[in-house]
């Protein structure tokens, strides 16, 4: 052992449901070795494919090292390098003309998960554009339509502990890709399955996790409601519901029963394309088998009518009883018991203007004119790439007259479009607190290598900003341990025994959330309501905590309804685009848009594909490997064909994760759908999903025989 090597214990900051426990070999101050902390219950030892090489991101000869100005037009990636000084009072003096002139909602603050660390994901930023009036983000586009969704159902949507699963011998696995998205999961999975659980998938797609179940059940995209009716009122009629308790302790029954009675089983087959045998069955399995844990996790919300999806998870969990035995009941992201846990040290909410992440096409454009968008924050976040209609994106990043800071590591497809980037640290370089949406133990992530070049952490780069803007609201001058320990000071009793030095001496620690303890059938602990950046603060919690809501709500009762942008929906679209495109996350090595750049991330082959069934492919006269043209009336892509016997006819998928790279270049979100599925624009994920598009081989359009 060198005399200067230690071994510094951290986090991973991915937005990924395992937030694995970390230890950072330093040798000389440089870092040599990561691997995932043996200790800890959820990472036993192990990281992830993403992950282990993530020293080379760390030292990758393309880290963004100096603040940079662009000299270029936007989007070719044209800069020179400037001091900080330079930059900070440049951002200073442009903000305060673009407030002066228009008020403080012309800027626009614009993150997500990039890290899911809570002082470099929030707090320090949150104060900072508060003091300045900016508009507010709803960072609606991942897990908050699957709260409310659950929450419709739930109230406050706590569901059970992950990883109680191993005690369940029934586990579905609804519209949750477990294997990829959620992997240290599946061990617990197994060791149900070693004591007799039976796992069942619920996906359109046959995804590697549905190709490793005991049974794939493959409905039709978007509708899952129609199949959950039919399974209600299948369990109904064999008088396997406890009709009783659910009147006298739940509000809308009695709906919720007429709904699904009226989804005959023929009916339900019709709509979902699942015999009604197998429909039969799985009613009698999640009656008769219990613990039965219902597994959600975010991917299915990403449509029109997603929240519907998954409201009705959770109703059929709620009507089950599942939640009466340890290992069942719905098993949702857990964030929710940090929220309720950990102290909330973000500024209270003021009277501004609200956009919706989703519609960041809308924010930059004439659409938002009230005062219009002179001024976007990037952090933590790759908008580029991975919001939706993108071309819409990028024309709004283009504007000559939007003033764009991209607080970056690389030059990713939306630092392309900065006026000046900022370079920031990577995990192994920043102090931060981790709560997790996969489990309940809360982390501690100590830098443990000085920042590379001139790079600095959010935190400090807000702190310097509010400094040269004078700002004096309360908090802005903290220091990162300061917001840490803050955190940790709600007087909780979940966070009980739970300290700053506990947690530099350990690393990390479970939440004290009782064993076994599960939201729906334990309801006497006192929850906050989901806040923060991580969830609908922005909602109304329209269901009691104490009390499941299962019949009509505000967006009507559980019905199923059918896509605008899908095959049964707009009839003259879908005759001009009749191919349903899904764009999931497919690739091992890739974490969102985060690898998408990297060549040793890249998978074999080295390029997004268009997946297609034979049937739609031979009716196209397509063959495998041909160069195809995917398009739609919002953008077009020319890609290789893949055929596939994992799709149903009508069904294509492109993978997300890739970065366009160059100006004209563009990614599957060229296509997809923005729309809410919320009356209210400021609500819901967009509906990814619900995309439809015409595929066509380029060699016919090219020799004219089209
Ligand atoms: N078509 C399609 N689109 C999708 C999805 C899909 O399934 N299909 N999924 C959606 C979902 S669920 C999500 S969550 C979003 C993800 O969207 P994003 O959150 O934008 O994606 P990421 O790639 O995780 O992170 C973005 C950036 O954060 C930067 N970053 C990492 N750590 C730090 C840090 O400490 N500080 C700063 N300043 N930056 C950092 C990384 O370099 C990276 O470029 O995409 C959505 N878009
Ligand atoms: N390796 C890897 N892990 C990741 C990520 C990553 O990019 N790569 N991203 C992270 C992020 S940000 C998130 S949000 C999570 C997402 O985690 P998941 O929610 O598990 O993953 P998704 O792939 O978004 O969606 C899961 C499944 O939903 C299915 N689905 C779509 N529509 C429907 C439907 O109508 N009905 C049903 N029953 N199923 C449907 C899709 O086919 C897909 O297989 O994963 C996280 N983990
Ligand atoms: S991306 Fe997820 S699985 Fe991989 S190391 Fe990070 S937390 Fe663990
Ligand atoms: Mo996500």
């Amino acid at each position: 052992m060198s005399d200067t090597e230690t071994v510094v214990r951290g986090a991973c900051h991915h937005d990924c449901p395992d937030t694995c426990a970390w230890e950072v070999t330093v040798v000389d101050g440089v870092a040599v070795n990561l691997r995932g902390d043996p200790s800890h219950p959820f990472t036993e030892g192990q990281l992830c494919p993403k992950v282990n090489p993530y020293l080379d991101r760390v030292y990758h000869p393309d880290r963004l090292l100096h603040p940079l100005r662009r000299v270029g037009p936007k989007g070719e990636a044209r800069f020179e390098p400037m001091s900080w000084d330079a930059a900070v009072s440049e951002i200073a003096t442009r903000l305060s003309s673009a407030i002066a002139r228009h008020g403080g909602e012309t800027v626009l603050p614009y993150s997500l998960d990039g890290t899911q660390g809570l002082i470099q994901k929030g707090v320090m930023a949150d104060r900072f554009f508060a003091a300045l009036g900016a508009t507010r983000l709803n960072r609606h586009i991942c897990g908050v339509t699957a709260w409310l969704g659950a929450s419709d159902v739930l109230g406050v949507p706590l569901g059970s502990d992950p990883t109680d699963v191993e005690f369940a011998r029934t586990i579905v696995l609804w519209g949750t890709n477990t294997l990829l998205t959620n992997r240290h999961l599946w061990p617990y999975i197994e060791t149900a399955r070693s004591n007799g659980a039976c796992v069942i998938v619920v996906d359109p797609v046959q995804t590697m996790t549905a190709a490793r179940a005991d049974q794939h059940v493959q409905p039709r995209p978007g509708t899952d409601v129609a199949l959950v009716l039919a399974v209600i009122a299948e369990m109904d009629r064999a008088g396997r519901i406890d009709t009783e308790h659910l009147a006298a302790t739940t509000q809308g029954w009695p709906e919720l029963r007429a709904d699904a009675q009226a989804m005959t089983l023929a009916k339900a087959e019709r709509i979902t394309g699942i015999d009604a045998d197998t429909i039969r069955e799985l009613a009698a399995r999640i009656a008769d088998a219990p613990p039965v844990a219902l597994r959600v996790l975010v991917g299915m919300e990403h449509r029109e009518f997603g929240r519907d999806l998954h409201r009705a998870v959770a109703s059929l969990a709620a009507v089950s009883g599942a939640a009466r035995h340890r290992g069942g009941g719905l098993v949702r992201s857990t964030q929710v018991y940090f929220d309720t846990a950990l102290a909330d040290i973000t500024p209270p909410e003021g009277p501004q203007r609200v956009v919706n992440m989703s519609s960041l096409g809308d924010a930059l454009s004439d659409a938002v004119d009230d005062p219009p968008v002179t001024a976007l924050l990037v952090y933590s976040c790759n908008p580029a790439a991975i919001t939706p209609d993108q071309n819409r994106v990028i024309s709004g990043l283009e504007r000559e007259d939007l003033f764009t800071v991209v607080i970056e590591q690389f030059m990713t497809d939306t630092a392309r479009y900065a006026d000046i980037v900022l370079p920031t640290t990577t995990q192994i370089e920043q102090l931060d607190l981790m709560n997790a949406w996969g489990h309940l133990y809360v982390s501690l992530n100590r830098p443990a290598i000085e920042p590379l070049g001139e790079c600095l952490p959010n935190t400090e780069i807000f702190r310097r900003l509010a400094g040269a803007m004078s700002l004096d609201a309360p908090g802005l001058a903290d220091s990162d341990s300061q917001m840490v320990r803050d955190l940790l000071l709600s007087g909780h009793r979940w966070l009980e025994g739970i300290t700053y030095e506990r947690l530099l001496r350990d690393g990390w620690a479970r939440l004290a959330v009782p064993p076994g303890w599960s939201s729906m059938s334990s309801r006497e602990v006192p929850v906050a309501p989901a806040r923060s950046s991580g969830a609908a603060r922005d909602v109304d919690h329209q269901v009691p905590s104490h009390q499941l809501q299962l019949g009509p709500l505000r967006l009507g009762p559980l019905q199923y309804r059918v896509a605008t942008e899908s095959p049964n929906g707009d009839r003259a679209l879908a005759e001009r685009y009749p191919l349903a495109l899904m764009s999931l996350k497919q690739h091992l090595r890739f974490l969102n848009s985060h690898y998408g750049g990297f060549e040793h991330h890249l998978p074999d082959p080295p390029h997004p594909q268009l997946e297609i069934s034979a049937a739609d492919a031979e009716s196209r006269g397509i063959a495998d490997g041909d160069e195809v043209r995917v398009f739609n009336d919002r953008g077009e892509l020319t890609l290789h064909a893949a055929i596939s016997q994992r799709l149903q006819t009508g069904l294509v998928t492109i993978p997300f994760g890739w970065w366009a790279g160059a100006a004209d270049a563009r990614t599957v979100n060229a296509l997809t759908n923005p729309s809410l599925g919320d009356p209210d624009p400021t609500v819901g994920s967009a509906a990814f999903h619900d995309t439809l598009v015409q595929v066509e081989p380029v060699e016919r359009i090219a020799s004219g025989t089209v």
